[in-house]
């Protein structure tokens, strides 16, 4: 059987020691995938360095081998919080208001994608299946191409990719899919995603595009697009709830919000999760049933993330003045209606949040999948389900058709949603939640990352 190459911008390190039932997730989905294909991780070590050295670390725990690679601060400043992040992010986001165009940085993130070729070319091995992931490293297959590597290469695309019409404003916006075209396999979560690729490079490059089987070809070769969508490690998800950790949490929560009923929202700081404009629409129900204010609570977990970046220090600022505008004119003494908590929790102790809240606010604006969606629906009592509350944009949507699906941007959708939940009898909650357990707990993470590396093996069949 192939060995598996993952490259990544960062790699989740396995740890010898202490980080026990830290990696739930794609981090351990990954390993496991490993594991059983004796496979390297490559990626970013995270730290950095006056210059670039090419020098690897490597180190292997339970039979995965874990390679990372030192970056210099500009190489950091121009590759992941300039072009990754201040410009495919935002895009890809739908927000072009904030997306930067600098010359620099896309030369930046050119640069770094050739670094992570220079490191990772010389550890390939004949038969190894390669697999690329995420808008930070799209150009890295054809830079391994340059350098020789005929392997079956694949790329997984966690966020959106955008409608032709947005992407185009991406100046040499051909170039990254030229770029993508020289994968055999690229992936995306959702067919929405899938389908906006293909109708560039119909309509943009003039490839020829078979929707049916996914096959494009351009310029004499062939590349498959298919939808992955992704889904959460359900059994290690759920085996926090018999712990001690996950019923702690609960108990917490309930215990300090008494008889009123918790709305939980968790997410990344980041403004394509539709934070303010969730809160927002708590503001509007409020606006339209001041009588409630005392039978809710709100509480929104957001720890901060890619700090670096100047849109998100102002989501920040923003996030905490809407609160504060709520709190100051809806709170009692005894009363706060939004709690707003700027920090992460390990993975038991939000299965005990999400359990406690009887309604689970998942907005986001735009996003590629969304995995709280999932964890929510999983960590609800089935005798007596909470119920989620999901954006319409959000590619978890497509699966999860039984939530109360909401766009995000009206505040009055918002409201209604959260008052049709609250109002919603136990039946109905039953059956919502029984047809997307089952969608949660089969189409889950290991699922995922078989079925990608399957078709990436089958993949000369149909070159
Ligand atoms: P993210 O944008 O990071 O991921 P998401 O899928 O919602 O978004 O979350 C990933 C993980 O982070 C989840 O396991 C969640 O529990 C954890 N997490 C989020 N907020 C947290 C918090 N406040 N505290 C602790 N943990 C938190 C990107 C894409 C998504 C896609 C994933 C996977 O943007 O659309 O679902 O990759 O492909």
């Amino acid at each position: 059987m192939s060995r598996l190459v993952v490259i990544s911008n960062r790699v989740a390190v396995p740890k010898a020691r202490g980080a026990a039932g830290a990696q739930g997730g794609l981090a351990g989905a990954l390993n496991a995938a490993l594991k059983k294909h004796s496979g390297i991780w490559f990626g970013w070590s995270g730290e950095d360095v006056p210059e670039f050295t090419g020098e690897t670390s490597e180190q292997t725990f339970e039979g995965v081998t874990t390679v990372t690679m030192d970056l210099a601060k500009q190489d950091i400043d121009e590759y992941y919080n300039g072009y990754a992040n201040a410009t495919l992010w935002p895009l890809f986001h739908y927000r072009l208001d904030l997306a930067e165009y600098e010359q620099e940085t896309a030369k930046g993130y050119e640069r770094v994608n050739e670094r992570f070729a220079e490191c990772v070319a010389p550890m390939v091995e004949e038969d190894d299946l390669i697999w690329v992931h995420d808008y930070h490293l799209i150009p890295l297959g054809e830079r391994l191409r340059a350098r020789g590597i005929e392997n079956r290469i694949g790329f997984f695309l966690h966020i959106p990719w955008p409608a032709t019409r947005l992407f185009v404003s991406l100046p040499y916006h051909e170039r990254l899919v030229r770029t993508m075209l020289r994968y055999d396999l690229v992936g995306f979560q959702t067919a929405e995603w899938l389908e906006s690729f293909m109708h560039y490079c119909e309509k943009e490059l003039g490839a020829e595009v078979d929707e049916e089987t996914g096959c494009i070809t351009f310029e004499g070769r062939r590349t498959i697009a298919r939808a992955y969508p992704i889904g959460i490690d359900y059994e290690h998800f759920m085996s926090h709830e018999a712990g001690s950790d996950a019923r702690e949490a609960e108990q917490r929560l309930v215990t300090s919000t008494r008889d009123r009923t918790a709305m939980i929202g968790v997410d990344r700081l980041d403004y394509s999760k539709g934070i303010p404009e969730r809160i927002d629409g708590i503001g509007r129900f409020f606006d339209k049933y001041p009588e409630c204010v005392r039978d809710l609570v709100f509480i929104q977990i957001a720890p901060p993330s890619r700090e670096d970046v100047e849109s998100y220090q102002q989501i920040r600022a923003e996030l905490e003045q809407k609160t504060g505008e709520i709190n100051g004119a809806r709170s009692e003494v005894d009363l706060v209606p939004i709690r707003y908590v700027n920090r992460g929790y390990s993975q038991a102790e939000l299965f005990g949040f999400y359990r406690a809240a009887k309604i689970g606010l998942v907005t986001p604006l735009r996003d590629g999948m969304n995995l709280v969606a999932k964890e929510y629906v999983a960590a609800q009592d089935p005798d007596d389900p909470g119920i989620l509350i999901l954006s319409q944009f959000a590619g978890a949507a497509l699966q999860l058709k039984d939530a109360i699906l909401v766009n995000p941007h009206s505040p009055d959708d918002l409201a209604r949603a959260i008052n049709q939940a609250l109002e919603m009898p136990l039946k109905e909650r039953k059956e919502r939640h029984q047809k997307m357990l089952v969608s949660v707990r089969d189409e889950n993470v290991q699922e995922w990352t078989e079925n990608f590396r399957r078709d990436l093996a089958k993949v000369s069949q149909y070159a």
